[in-house]
């Protein structure tokens, strides 16, 4: 996916332990008040929730301005919401309607966009899109209705300011009685944090886009491969990655070199603890609020039985682990016994972890298991469907030695123009049919390095890191939201768009264009479409539809999860269904939150 590098262009210049730990204490800085003690510390009777201040009610008022935090040792400035990071937890009322006051005292424009709420799209909250923005000294009021309930969040759609802490949880009550019962109720939000400034993150990503990856093989590597399949399939295996520019341990674009990665706002050093009486229920609603960061989340000793993606109730289904991509939701239900239990969430690249703790008292702690070693990316997550033969094209690779390769993963490059509707058996591969991947003419510029011919469909898959690893992880094909589709039609239309993006240039696009150089695409209002997503790079790309709901399908065509985030596997096909239900202008984006910088954005417009 990135250039494989020989030599590193800027050299690393701050400890990391420093980083993956942070500061016991570390958080908003109180100024010269008094330490109060964290919500947490406290033990209340019935729900609390998280450390951020709870709001409830129609009515709220929301002051963005710069607010000065210490996560690492090194002061700096963050953008939070009502002075705290995360922002205050919003606590709505399905059926109510809200309205929300919110002043920007920053320097800059900012927003404020509702994430995964129906609303109409001038309440959406994209700058450019859906609305001008908030210039400096300005209240903007969004009021909409609510219609729906479960756990969601809410962050800036403006410049870098995400990153720096903008980001804060909603819980929205059903207007009846909760069909999940549960003792405690904690948000859990995750997030990353860097001390540098996200614009020179960025830059330097731009440079070399392997920057924060410390995972690169090394002569180690080389030996152990020379040990274990002898010489000449090590020399061969090197000479693959390094001929096709790719690199098998790209597993994120930065890590726990410049991240620190939080719980509610508190470092791995200090601990966010939730308290819960031995024997009760706790439901705990994890919100990937990260800018960048894939998270692994388990908590040893405790199953959980996760009853809620994306803010809609699900069949319960009982893990061991969760893989909870950017902008992702999942509630859960655990009953701890009594002893203290370590929430664990490792990045998936596996530099480091954010970490809290359930505890029957206040200040017990439970052993920190260590990050699991990272796994390479093998050649099926790149090229998809293995089973079939030939499955990528890679755009950069004009004298490539197929010799040197054939042996390495049965990839058979003399196929390339292969009958697709033989494949249609192959592993992984939909079992309804052949896959037609139809690359858009846009696919060839500069912008894509690679395109996928086969791509896998298989929804039960883990992903990188978590096969195999003796745990329960949950995966796309355990979600069934309860209820069925909201909309019983199939589709009548279908609409195909690929991920890409060139690693050397660290450019992110859809079918190779950058949003700058994009249209819209068009919806037509009370339309039911077929949306298929099809991964033509090395990563997982949390893809984001504003607005409507994303109805994901199995690769047979069945009704699966109602979601507004899907994650695409590397060298993946999805398909979800969508209805147009909803009129107007909105956003369509990676939520990386630079690989939507760099431009895999799309405007959609319902008319
Ligand atoms: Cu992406």
């Amino acid at each position: 996916m990135k250039p494989h590098s020989r030599s590193r262009l800027i050299l690393p210049d701050l400890p990391r332990r420093q980083f993956l730990q942070g500061l016991a204490a570390g958080g908003v800085m109180l100024g010269l008040g008094p330490l109060i003690t964290p919500a947490w510390a406290r033990e209340a009777d019935g729900t609390a929730i998280g450390t951020a201040k709870v709001l409830t009610g129609t009515e709220f008022d929301l002051t963005i301005a710069e607010t000065p935090i210490n996560f690492t040792g090194t002061p700096r400035m963050a953008t939070s919401i009502n002075g705290s990071i995360p922002a205050p937890t919003l606590r709505w009322r399905e059926g109510d309607t809200v309205t929300l006051r919110v002043t920007n005292r920053l320097a800059e424009d900012t927003s404020i966009h509702w994430h995964g709420i129906l609303l109409p799209f001038q309440m959406d909250g994209v700058p450019g899109i859906s609305f001008k923005g908030i210039p400096p000294g300005e209240t903007f009021t969004y009021r909409f209705k609510v219609v729906q309930t479960g756990t969601y969040w809410y962050h800036s759609h403006s410049g870098m300011q995400e990153q720096t802490g903008m980001y804060g949880a909603i819980i929205i009550d059903p207007a009846d009685a909760d069909p999940i019962r549960a003792d405690r109720d904690y948000v859990v939000q995750l997030s990353d944090w860097t001390d540098e400034d996200p614009v020179r993150v960025f830059d330097k990503l731009k440079m070399q886009s392997d920057y924060y990856n410390f995972n690169q093989p090394t002569a180690v590597d080389f030996f152990r491969d020379v040990a274990n399949e002898g010489f000449s399939a090590a020399i061969s295996k090197r000479k693959m990655w390094n001929q096709m520019r790719m690199n098998p341990t790209d597993l994120a674009d930065i890590s726990a070199y410049t991240y620190t990665y939080l719980m509610n706002g508190t470092t791995p050093a200090g601990n966010w603890t939730g308290l819960f009486r031995p024997g009760e229920k706790v439901r705990l609603r994890f919100i990937n609020g990260a800018a960048m960061t894939f998270f692994d989340v388990r908590i040893p000793g405790l199953k959980m039985t996760v009853i809620q993606a994306d803010g809609q109730n699900i069949e319960p289904v009982t893990v061991d682990e969760i893989r909870i991509g950017v902008a992702e939701t999942y509630d859960v239900l655990v009953t701890p016994g009594d002893e203290a239990y370590t929430i664990f969430a490792q990045s998936m690249d596996r530099t480091g972890f954010s970490r809290g703790t359930l505890a029957p008292r206040a200040g017990m702690t439970a052993a920190v298991p260590a990050p699991d070693k990272p796994e390479p990316l093998t050649m099926g997550d790149m090229m998809g469907d293995m089973g079939g033969g030939a499955a990528m094209d890679h755009a950069g690779m004009e004298s490539m030695d197929h010799g040197s390769m054939a042996g390495m993963a049965g990839m058979n490059h003399g196929g390339m123009a292969m009958d697709h509707g033989a494949h249609a058996m192959g592993g992984g591969m939909a079992m309804g049919g052949p896959v037609r991947v139809r690359h858009a003419k846009s696919e060839y510029g500069p912008s894509t390095d690679m395109r996928v011919d086969t791509p896998r469909t298989n929804l039960d898959d883990p992903g990188i890191g978590l096969r195999n690893n003796g745990r329960r992880v949950l995966t796309y094909a355990d979600l069934h939201t309860i209820g069925g589709p909201i909309d019983p039609r199939g589709p009548e239309r279908e609409i195909e768009l690929h991920l890409t993006g060139n690693m050397e240039r660290y450019t992110w696009s859809l079918d190779g264009l950058e949003f700058g150089k994009s249209t819209p695409v068009h919806f037509r209002y009370g339309e039911r479409l077929r949306v298929i997503l099809v991964n033509d790079t090395m990563m997982t790309h949390p893809m984001h539809m504003h607005g409507m709901w994303s109805e994901l399908e199995s690769p047979d065509g069945r009704f699966q999860v109602r979601k507004h985030v899907i994650n695409v596997q590397p060298a993946q096909r999805v398909t979800s269904l969508v209805t147009a239900d909803a009129l107007g202008r909105w956003a369509w984006h990676c939520h990386l939150f630079l690989h939507m910088h760099a431009g895999m954005f799309r405007e959609i417009v319902v008319a």
